[in-house]
């Protein structure tokens, strides 16, 4: 009997069952049913942009028909609000620091275990297209076509296993139209996993020339926090640069073409690069469409609160559009299933974001925070006949837990160190509040001192609270809301004795989720480093003084002590070596006259070419460099001179010395300290001479 026979009669036999019962949809066991697996995820689609969700700015009709058909996560949150890190984890299901993802920039190990190689293992058909983000190429895939890094709006490239292909078109339509491809030309005979993954609603924010025209004569309703003042919390979401009022480019984001587009600087520039790549039909509906708007712009100039509600009202109509094109994609995969009844039978379909984004709340655009908006990932799942239809679920899930999901689904057994939980006890049961579920859920985000500047921390949320640890010396805060009373968040209790009770529980609940997903990245070890960044973890070396062993999550990052000025010559001596198994990267001793932040000298070892290098300010090219003789694992002694009269540096290690101009403007060191990248150095016996 052919699949398509077998599927005929299942239906067959189920609708005769309906007729001579008067239960509700009936449902046959998840586990182990082997369906198809439609995964339709986008980049940085809010939930308050679902209509399903109760979006109070727009609609969206065909995602809404997931949870009129199938069930709806309320309470559904990732683990990291970013980009990578959020893939990383649905693929791996795991949190950031066990898959090695913690920031856009890391690299994805691809050889580690990831629900699609299981679900390729057992005999899926695997595809995946669209955005990707994680560097490394896709493993575990039969068929891939993914966008390079962010990817481009208008006719972007695409890398596959033969090599890069620009295609002429809208990344959203092009994403889900080779989805489609593939499945009309997949094997029938087997079940298929097919990940169609969207550029859109990412920043920034083209839409496609279909959906230029939504929105044009409304005007999207403000939130209420678009002027927030960030008082009645610590000090960190007042430092970040993510506002709608400051931190938005006039260009780039907001699309107002330039006077003079030679003129254009930094970020801005992007915005003729993106003129030049629509072909010229493109480029003229497109800015047709915003012609008689920029027009207005430019002739009344709004200044202040206007001129944020301007780029406001613009921005958000992009975003919308650009998520409108989203809701088009489910649409025509929803038709496509309509058309195909028999793949439809076999076919659990789901959407999400890779996390939320802030809509104008808080004055912000963007995602980062532990806060509600870009906490929250929407999640919707959808399977006639076999889940339950318009059922909400409040349980607290997780990204950690759709890779346990989709192999629970497939009969493949969940590896023990996943650190999710399959969903199928919640989306059989009659009522998922009665399922014994996880009380808190846990969150870690890395991506400090980088694009918007929003600082480290970590986290646990619980039905009603929320306790925040900013751990970076700079900060040493903690926030703590309770959503029940203030769901705004904009008055932290963490210092309110009301709440020292909640506080201290939260606290130890805290301390409980890290060790149950065996996380110490965040721990400087008791070493206050004011300024750092990138680094995950500072360890004290066992029967070592002052040795530590630094663990650094992405290229660059640094450790720094301020104190007294040092002027004249200034030596200073360190020991430094790569950790077993981690020797790609390098050690540096880092010092700074100026900002420590854009200004540091690096002068150390790169482990893996063996070479001692001094690398000048504003660039991680080496200016000087000589061969090392060393056997890659002894601690080597770095001494480094810095001859701040006559602006000369000067290292030697292991019998080799290299040495370079230092910055003019210096006068006197004003920071110090080490520097490592993507890996594990320990550094010992700084000294100062
Ligand atoms: C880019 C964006 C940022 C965004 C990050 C991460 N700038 O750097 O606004 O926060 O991506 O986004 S842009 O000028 O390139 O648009 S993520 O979703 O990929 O993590
Ligand atoms: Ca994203």
């Amino acid at each position: 009997m052919s699949r398509m026979t077998r599927a005929s009669s299942a239906a067959l036999a189920f609708a005769c069952a309906l007729a001579f019962s008067a239960a509700p949809v009936a449902q046959k066991p998840l586990r182990g049913s082997r369906p198809n697996i439609l995964f339709v995820f986008s980049d940085d689609h809010a939930c308050h942009a679902i209509s399903a969700y109760g979006s109070r700015v727009n609609q969206t009709p065909n995602i809404d028909r997931l949870a009129e058909h199938g069930l709806l996560f309320r309470n559904n949150f990732c683990g990291n609000s970013l980009c990578g890190p959020s893939r990383a984890t649905i693929l791996t299901g795991k949190h950031s620091h066990a898959n090695g993802f913690m920031r856009n920039g890391n690299v994805f190990d691809g050889d580690q275990t990831t629900f699609a190689k299981l679900l390729h293992g057992v005999g899926y058909q695997t595809a995946i297209f669209g955005k990707w983000h994680l560097s490394s190429d896709p493993q575990g895939f039969d068929k891939w076509a993914v966008l390079p890094g962010q990817g481009e709006y208008y006719n972007p490239d695409f890398l596959t296993a033969s090599g890069r292909q620009r295609l002429e078109g809208h990344a959203t339509d092009l994403t889900t139209g080779m989805a489609i491809e593939w499945l009309e030309q997949r094997d029938p005979e087997r079940p298929f996993l097919l990940m169609c993954q969207h550029k859109a609603p990412h920043r920034n924010w083209l839409p496609a020339l279909e959906d230029l025209a939504l929105y044009r004569d409304t005007t999207i309703p403000e939130p209420e926090t678009l002027f927030d003042d960030y008082a009645g919390r610590g000090p960190m979401a007042k430092a970040q640069e993510m506002t709608i009022s400051s931190h938005m480019f006039l260009h780039y984001d907001l699309l107002v073409p330039p006077a003079d587009p030679d003129a254009l600087k930094g970020t801005d520039t992007a915005w003729r690069a993106q003129q030049q790549r629509m072909t010229e039909a493109q480029r003229e509906a497109f800015n047709a469409a915003y012609a008689a708007e920029n027009d207005a712009f430019l002739r009344e100039d709004p200044q202040g609160d206007a001129r944020v509600r301007w780029a406001y009202q613009r921005y958000m109509k992009n975003y919308l559009r650009c998520v409108n094109g989203v809701d088009r994609s489910v649409g025509a995969m929803l038709e496509w299933l309509d058309a195909h009844p028999d793949v439809k039978q076999n076919t659990i379909i789901i959407y999400s974001s890779d996390q939320g984004f802030y809509l104008g709340d808080h004055g912000w655009y963007d995602k980062r925070w532990m806060y509600e908006e870009s906490l929250h990932m929407p999640l919707l799942m959808a399977w006639p006949e076999h889940l339950r239809e318009g059922v909400e679920v409040a349980a607290l899930t997780q990204n950690i837990d759709f890779a346990p999901t989709f192999l629970d689904m497939a009969g493949v057994p969940v590896p023990a160190d996943m650190h999710g939980r399959s969903l199928v006890p919640l989306l059989e049961a009659k009522d998922p509040a009665a399922v014994a579920w996880r009380d808190a859920v846990y969150y870690h985000y890395y991506e400090s001192h980088a694009v918007h500047m929003v600082p480290a921390q970590y986290g646990a949320r619980t039905e009603r609270y929320k306790l925040i640890r900013y751990y970076e010396p700079e900060w040493d805060t903690w926030e703590l809301f309770d959503l029940e009373q203030d769901p705004q968040e904009l008055h932290s209790v963490a210092d309110d004795p009301d709440y020292a009770e909640i506080r201290a529980q939260l606290e130890q609940r805290l301390v409980e989720l890290r060790a149950q997903y065996g996380d110490s990245t965040g721990d400087l070890g008791g070493h206050r480093f004011p300024v750092q960044a990138g680094i995950a973890r500072v360890e004290p070396i066992a029967g070592s003084d002052d040795g530590v062993a630094v663990f650094a999550n992405t290229i660059g990052s640094y450790l720094l002590q301020t104190g007294a000025p040092r002027s004249g010559v200034v030596t200073v001596t360190t020991t430094m070596r790569p950790r077993d198994g981690r020797q790609q990267r390098n050690g540096f001793v880092l010092v700074s006259g100026g900002d420590p932040r854009e200004d540091l000298l690096r002068c150390g070892v790169e482990f893996g070419a063996h070479r001692l290098v001094i690398a000048t300010p504003g660039s991680l090219r080496a200016a000087a460099a000589e061969e090392l003789v060393w056997d890659g694992k002894a601690p080597l002694e770095v001494r480094c001179t810095f001859d701040l009269d006559a602006h000369r540096v000067t290292v030697r290690a292991a019998g080799v010395e290299v040495g370079a101009p230092m910055p003019k403007g210096w006068q006197a060191l004003t920071a110090w300290g080490y520097g490592a990248s993507n890996a594990e150095t320990e550094f010992g016996g700084l000294k100062f001479e």
